[in-house]
């Protein structure tokens, strides 16, 4: 009997450990999907690119996004009228700048917007596309999709496909080169040059797309890159930044803490150059040494 009981006694024991666990986990996860103590913070921003134009003014393009994309928007210019679309109204209006206005594309991860009702042949466009993903974030439009095209009967889209750009050091050689997609012909490329649009000093952009030379000074440097094909048939920009970053140099440490002798002059360890490490000072500098009168012994000042 007393065998029963223990085995028994073990086997509850057994069940509590196993149970308890398991049952707290989904009671706390049940509790807080009631209170909403999960949230899940969605930080990754969608993203959205134009892919192409047919002939009828049939533009597509993708989106993507890790939660899920709930809508992708378009804003049209036309460069030959100096115009932007208003798709809530349905009519072209005089374009002054500001900002862009939106509407919407059919489709998510995949979309499109049936321009061929709205476009000029022979006219030439900017074209720009952002995603919003299903937690309500904006792609960041600096990352948008952004393309021009002159519509025709073989349109085609011109868009940089270079986003951002590696840092660089003062005094190292850089060299990347742009990238961009679309149009027949070759790219010839510039830096749009006007009040903070400007590369690094000591970097060049060729007409090739090489952005390249030896950094002279550090900071970050916002500038417009145009890329055009076909004698400006075909021409579309994009801001980017290079961060030029300080030399950094490597050293190690000549000393860590305490003093020495050296001739008559106890010495400290220190930093006394322009490195970020220690060393015992130069006795000739004089920095940072206490002249010991009567010389030094045994690491110490000699007494008189
Ligand atoms: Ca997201
Ligand atoms: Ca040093």
């Amino acid at each position: 009997m007393k065998k029963w009981v223990a085995i028994s006694l073990f086997l509850s024991l057994i069940l509590i450990l196993l149970i308890v666990p398991v049952s707290a986990g989904w009671f706390s996860d049940f509790f807080a999907k009631i209170t909403g103590k999960i949230t899940y913070t969605d930080t990754i921003l969608p993203t959205s690119s134009i892919t192409s134009i047919s002939s009828s003014g049939v533009i597509s393009g993708t989106a993507s996004d890790d939660a899920g994309i709930s809508k992708v928007e378009l804003a049209i210019y036309d460069y030959s009228n100096g115009l932007r679309y208003d798709g809530n109204s349905n009519q072209w209006i005089l374009w002054y700048g500001g900002s862009h206005i939106w509407f919407l594309a059919s489709g998510t991860t995949s979309w499109s917007f049936n321009a061929g009702n709205i476009l000029t042949l022979g006219h030439q466009y900017e074209l720009v596309s952002r995603a919003t993903d299903t937690s309500n974030n904006l792609q960041n439009l600096s990352r948008s999709g952004s393309t021009t095209f002159t519509y025709s009967s073989t349109p085609c889209l011109l868009a940089i496909t270079t986003f951002s750009l590696p840092n660089g050091i003062v005094g190292s050689s850089y060299s990347q080169q742009l990238s961009a997609s679309g149009c027949s012909g070759s790219y010839n490329w510039y830096i749009d040059e006007y009040a903070g649009s400007s590369l690094p000093s000591g970097l060049t952009l060729s007409s090739s797309g090489l952005i390249s030379g030896t950094p002279t000074t550090t900071g970050t440097y916002n500038f417009m890159v145009v890329v055009y094909k076909d004698q400006y048939s075909y021409i579309t920009t994009k801001q980017l930044t290079i961060t030029i970053n300080p030399v950094t140099i490597t050293c190690t440490n000549d000393c860590s803490s305490g003093t020495r002798c050296s001739g008559s002059y106890l010495q400290t360890c220190g930093n006394y150059d322009s490195d970020t490490c220690l060393e015992w000072p130069l006795s000739t500098s004089g920095l940072g040494n206490q002249f010991c009168t009567f010389g030094c012994s045994n690491n110490q000042c000699q007494a008189a």
